[in-house]
């Protein structure tokens, strides 16, 4: 057992740093102070996937501007480095669906009336079916061995999945909240995270959406009438609680 965070895993006893891991931390966060035991908080990273990141995947065939998710590439990379050097939790999301499609509602598949809808050939594979190229995590922040990976069928990472009891198996109780899009996937996840009794703090930086007036408003709905679904804070504030150096 970890004494650091009274929970088990893997790491966290040799890769440790000096940081003060078993005292609360306090993040200056909206709308007041986000105050967390580093080894009891995750570093829940959403959908960070090439279909929806990269020049020439999917989000950007659709029209989208993909500058506006890329941005929160670098925060995300620092925050992950953070984590990962103090040996805490880090759990990664993908949306996507089975290659028989079995798991995909009809709803689903042909929501929007578009001409390329989920199973359909992309321009990274077949759109959003797990082990195709597009599907999977851009570079910049893939998944280290021993880092969950949660396929989740629908927008919500809480869905369908065993995020929920991986979370209660590793004694966590609050969520650092990043990825794509703001208004869709991070927010649903936020909102599933907070019925089930999870304080969740979202780095504006590290959340991107399609949309700069969805980006502005996903944020404020979370932090609105004293947190009603969570803190808002960004990665800068975050690294300087852990009086990290990293770059
Ligand atoms: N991950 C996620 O947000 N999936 C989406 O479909 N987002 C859109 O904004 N469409």
């Amino acid at each position: 057992m970890c004494l650091a965070c009274r929970g088990f895993h893997p790491v966290l006893s040799t890769r440790i740093y000096p940081m003060q891991l078993n005292r609360a931390l306090s993040v200056d966060a909206e709308p007041y102070a986000f105050e967390f035991d580093p080894g009891r908080t995750a570093l829940l990273i959403i959908d960070m996937q090439r279909d929806f990141l990269e020049p020439g995947g999917f989000g950007e065939m659709l029209g989208n501007d993909v500058s506006q998710l890329r941005r929160t590439i670098d925060p995300n990379r620092k925050l992950l480095a953070a984590w990962r050097s103090a040996g805490l939790q880090v759990i990664h999301t993908r949306e996507g669906h089975r290659p028989d499609l079995a798991d995909l509602p009809p709803a689903k598949k042909i929501r929007g009336l578009g001409k390329t809808s989920i199973g359909d050939p992309g321009p990274m594979g077949r759109i959003l079916i797990r082990g195709e190229p597009g599907h999977d995590i851009i570079p910049e922040l893939y998944p280290l061995p021993g880092e969950p990976v949660i396929d989740k069928p629908g927008k919500g990472a809480f869905f369908a999945t065993d995020l929920h009891a991986i979370l209660q198996n590793r004694g966590i109780q609050r969520l650092v909240v990043t990825g794509v899009t703001t208004e869709v996937c991070v927010n649903t996840t936020v909102r599933e995270a907070n019925d089930r009794g999870y304080d969740c703090l979202v780095p504006e930086d590290c959340v991107g959406s399609y949309f700069p007036e969805f980006q502005e408003m996903g944020l404020k709905m979370i932090k609105a009438q004293g947190g009603i679904f969570g803190w808002v804070s960004d990665s800068g504030r975050i690294l300087a609680a852990f009086g990290s150096s990293v770059t």
